[in-house]
């Protein structure tokens, strides 16, 4: 089976963008390829964020996972910092990184200049070879990246060519290697259309974690009735009908388009049910169909939660499974760049 892995930061709550864009489709992905998911707890303190929070976030996000449908018969589930040779492998690859590459990174350019300098350490600058580590560890085949991620993804397969290059070949056959590469090449897995989910204040920004205000997301453990306010007071417009796809009109795309994928209609369907639509008639309806359709992953979630050993065990057995794949990818180029052997 091919391989994917893919994470999300714990440091917020996972709402509905993480879930359409990333944890609905993992469960899928989950049938059909050998899959790592993990909670990417190294890259939740490149910014500033609350020490105190860190291990609830990670510990509902991996609850989440669950929740959503993520079966740990298929897929293992770990914390990234539980395994080591996530940094281990990060100094290694650090060493074959140019600067250059790394301060291209739109990324590192918008959220540095969000953040203020002082705010901007070394880490939010080497992200990407984190990144990097997280998928060339486990020779991953595929990952799947919305739009914001590909290039770091493209720094990713330039620095597995880059090392393969510095250190495998033929070097490294002779000092006992496998085939050429040290790593795998990962290629990028798309997601379908229409995953990414835009923010309720603002049709043109994507709903995140980090905006300030809540109201611009809806959590995926939002109550009823919060989920009922936020739908109530999101942005709108005053266009006679529902439409998607009309540039003039984002926010309406956006909560058609939401509404479609959790009811798992077609397009064409969301067209014929809502077209002729005001707000007022389509916003009862899109709160319904989420609270609907959260609901279920609510109260599993509270069922895995209330009994904190289920998680830990999963969580255990996760970090085990995933250190016998990274331990082998970081030992072969520890070997590969020549270092002594224990
Ligand atoms: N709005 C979105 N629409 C579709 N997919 C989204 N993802 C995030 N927001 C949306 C996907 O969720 C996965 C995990 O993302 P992340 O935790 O690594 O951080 P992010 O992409 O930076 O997402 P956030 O929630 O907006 O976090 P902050 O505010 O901290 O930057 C990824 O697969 C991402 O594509």
């Amino acid at each position: 089976k091919k391989r994917i892995v893919s994470g999300v930061q714990p440091t917020g709550s996972i709402h509905l963008g993480n879930y359409l864009g990333a944890i609905k489709n993992w469960v899928d992905l989950q049938n059909t390829y050998e899959t790592l998911f993990f909670i990417v707890d190294l890259h939740a303190i490149t910014l500033p964020y609350e020490t105190q929070q860190l291990s609830k976030a990670t510990k509902d996000t991996a609850a989440l996972y669950l929740a959503c449908g993520v079966d740990t018969s298929k897929a293992s589930v770990f914390v990234q910092s539980h395994v080591r040779a996530h940094v281990e492998l990060m100094w290694l690859l650090s060493s074959a990184t140019p600067i250059g590459w790394l301060n291209k990174m739109i990324q590192f350019k918008e959220k540095s200049r969000k953040a203020g300098d002082e705010n901007v350490g070394v880490a939010l600058l080497t992200y990407p070879v984190l990144m990097a580590s997280d998928i060339l560890l486990y020779q991953s085949d595929f990952v799947p990246v919305g739009e914001d991620q590909k290039q770091h993804l493209e720094l990713t397969r330039e620095l597995a060519n880059r090392v393969n290059y510095l250190y495998g070949g033929r070097k490294w056959k002779k000092l006992g290697g496998r085939g050429g590469a040290i790593f795998k090449v990962p290629e990028p897995l798309i997601p379908p259309t229409g995953a990414r989910v835009m923010s309720l204040t603002d049709g043109l920004s994507k709903m995140s974690k980090s905006a300030p205000s809540d109201q611009s997301r809806i959590n995926l453990l939002d109550s009823k009735d919060v989920i009922a306010n936020k739908i109530k007071r999101c942005k709108t417009d005053s266009f006679p009908g529902l439409e998607f796809d009309n540039p003039e009109r984002p926010e309406c795309n956006n909560l058609l388009s939401i509404y479609q994928l959790i009811t798992s209609k077609t397009k064409q369907e969301v067209v014929e049910e809502c077209g002729d639509m005001n707000w007022g008639a389509f916003k009862p309806l899109i709160t319904d169909a989420l609270v609907d359709h959260l609901h279920p992953i609510q109260v599993r979630y509270a069922e895995i939660m209330s009994d904190t050993s289920y998680l830990d065990n999963i969580l255990a057995d996760g970090a085990t499974k995933a250190s016998s794949i990274a331990d082998v990818t970081v030992n072969n180029l520890y070997q590969a760049m020549g270092f002594l052997r224990r």
